[in-house]
């Protein structure tokens, strides 16, 4: 009796352990308690990052030209949520020395900014520089250089010079020469002291939204065609832009240039649904391929050429909505990037979908997809923001495995943070930073991605576009009522200064269920 119990309990025992070792892997790390195992290597690449339209104001200081959305903004006060703009926005045109001591006081020896095409430029062309923005810019980075802090510098982050705008902006082939102009001057001026560069940021989001659509600047809503110019266009400046720093400054300066690219984690509704999987394919490749493949491997991915071109046919147009790239365009393009600038947010459930609801054309009818929220996923902020921390290690196996791996590159998150409606003691952002951290480790160590760095978004409470100021992504609290707009550390800056410092992530620092530290009482 005893022996057979005995047994009994041991295959209990055996059956429970497989159990437990195939839920959380046991050769895996456990997930989000104590320390983590893997930690963040010297040479990681730790950073903040803004955008200029975001921080500075001074929108008309010092003979800066006018942005699109400085004009879009101020005919239609109302397009923002809460009624703002950033005329002012944090002001960093005047704070900027602020900025850097904060950037210094989270340890970090990166900061990813933006420049305003129309401070250095007010015209948008080349024809007159701004004295004045070529003195903020010099100062900026003089300032970083000076806190030994390496400016990683982008040089379109979303705010056009107006006059662009008026012939069209991104629609227009021509503005593609005028952005090589801009790069120019911005390499001639600043290549002594910038040596990491990124042409674009995120040209989806701007196309699809402000081309596409109406929820960002320009508001265009020019579905269906819009889009897929503005993405050819940009995609061909972005290339020009390469080239030229590759073989006019390169030489010279030594520097890196890429660009970011942005996608959500495309979750199949149901995994075991083919159709769905299907759907997440394809919204990956129309949101995220469409950019990646031209850049990394050469042209537009064939679903996104195969499906737009039969939709257009069905549709009764001649020619195909999505432009053709010609053979040299195609060899200009193909690895034009020293890395893969990624920003990552949030997570969506795809389905098939007829797109009854999409306007007709459009990129989503084309995509065919239907994007929902899960359920279980936390949404401490705006509506389209879920918390999925797994989707981040998922979109980044996707990355590498479709452009990383097969041209020997490298990834570097320059963007990734959590949005709420406010607060100091933002315990979900800092519970947010912590667990995507730790993907982050597990894609690098687990899956063997080449990750090189990470920026979180953002150093401090910025204009969240639409949003105005109503949604919340910093690491420091801005007072926008203020004159001074005083910034305050949260509490996840202290969280980050942590990582920062110690290479590893501590799920029991600043965790409100644990009592290790006595900060955590705060
Ligand atoms: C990035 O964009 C930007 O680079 C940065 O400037 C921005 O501040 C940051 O992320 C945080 O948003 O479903 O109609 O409400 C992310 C772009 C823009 C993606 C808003 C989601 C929601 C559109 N995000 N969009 S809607």
């Amino acid at each position: 009796m005893r022996g057979k119990s005995r047994v009994a309990l041991s295959v209990a025992a055996l059956a429970c352990f497989s159990f437990l070792s195939t839920v959380s892997g046991l050769s895996e790390p456990l997930m989000y308690t104590g320390l983590s195992n893997y930690t963040f290597p010297e040479e990681f690449i730790f950073g903040v990052a803004t955008s200029a339209y975001q921080i500075e104001g001074g929108w008309n200081l010092g003979g800066k030209g006018e942005s699109m959305w400085d004009t879009h903004l101020h005919k239609y006060p109302n397009y923002t949520v809460d009624g703002s703009n950033a005329d002012i926005a944090a002001d960093s045109y005047h704070l900027y020395k602020e900025d850097v001591k904060m950037v210094q006081y989270l340890g970090l020896t990166y900061y990813r900014l933006s420049m305003s095409w129309p401070r250095l430029l007010p015209r948008g062309t080349d024809n007159y520089i701004s004295e004045d923005g070529k003195r903020y810019y010099r100062n900026v980075f003089e300032e970083l250089l000076k806190a030994n802090i390496t400016p990683v510098v982008t040089l379109f982050h979303w705010d056009l010079p107006t006059p662009l705008m008026d012939l069209g902006g991104w629609n227009n082939p021509r503005v593609v020469d005028y952005f090589e102009d801009y790069a120019r001057v911005a390499f001639e001026l600043f290549g002594d002291v910038v040596k990491i560069w990124t042409t674009m940021n995120e040209p989806h989001q701007h196309c699809y939204n402000g081309y596409g659509g109406t929820q960002f600047a320009p508001a265009l809503n020019a579905h269906g065609i819009g889009e897929y110019l503005c993405t050819h266009y940009m995609l061909l400046a972005h290339a020009k832009a390469y080239h030229l720093y590759d073989k006019v400054f390169r030489p010279k300066q030594n520097g890196q240039i890429g660009i970011t690219l942005d996608s959500f984690w495309a979750e199949p509704k149901n995994a075991s649904d083919p159709e769905d999987v299907a759907a997440a394919e394809n919204y990956l490749q129309m949101h995220l391929g469409i950019y990646a493949n031209p850049i990394f491997n050469g042209d537009y991915p064939d679903f996104v050429r195969q499906r737009v071109n039969n939709m257009s046919i069905q549709q009764g147009y001649t020619r195909s909505r999505l432009p053709y790239f010609s053979q040299e365009e195609v060899k200009m393009l193909k690895g034009s990037s020293d890395f893969f600038g990624l920003n990552h947010y949030a997570s969506f459930l795809m389905s098939p979908c007829p797109g009854d609801e999409y306007n007709v054309p459009s990129m989503d009818h084309d995509t065919g997809v239907c994007l929902e929220q899960h359920p279980n996923w936390p949404k401490p902020g705006a509506v389209w923001f879920s918390v999925n921390p797994e989707g981040f290690r998922k979109l980044l196996n996707w990355v590498n495995d479709n452009y990383i791996k097969r041209n020997n590159m490298s990834i570097i998150v320059t963007e990734n943070g959590l949005c709420d409606l406010g607060g100091l003691k933002d315990y979900a952002r800092i519970s947010y930073h912590k667990k995507y951290l730790y993907q982050l480790l597990l894609a690098k160590n687990l899956d063997n991605i080449n990750i090189q760095g990470y920026f979180a978004w953002t150093l401090m409470d910025v204009f969240e576009w639409t949003d105005g100021y109503t949604s919340k992504f910093g690491l420091f609290h801005v007072d926008f009522e203020s004159p001074e707009r005083t910034r305050t550390p949260k509490l996840s800056a202290q969280l980050y200064k942590q990582i920062v410092k110690t290479r590893q992530i501590d799920f029991e620092f600043l965790s409100p269920e644990s009592s290790k530290y006595q900060s955590n009482k705060l």
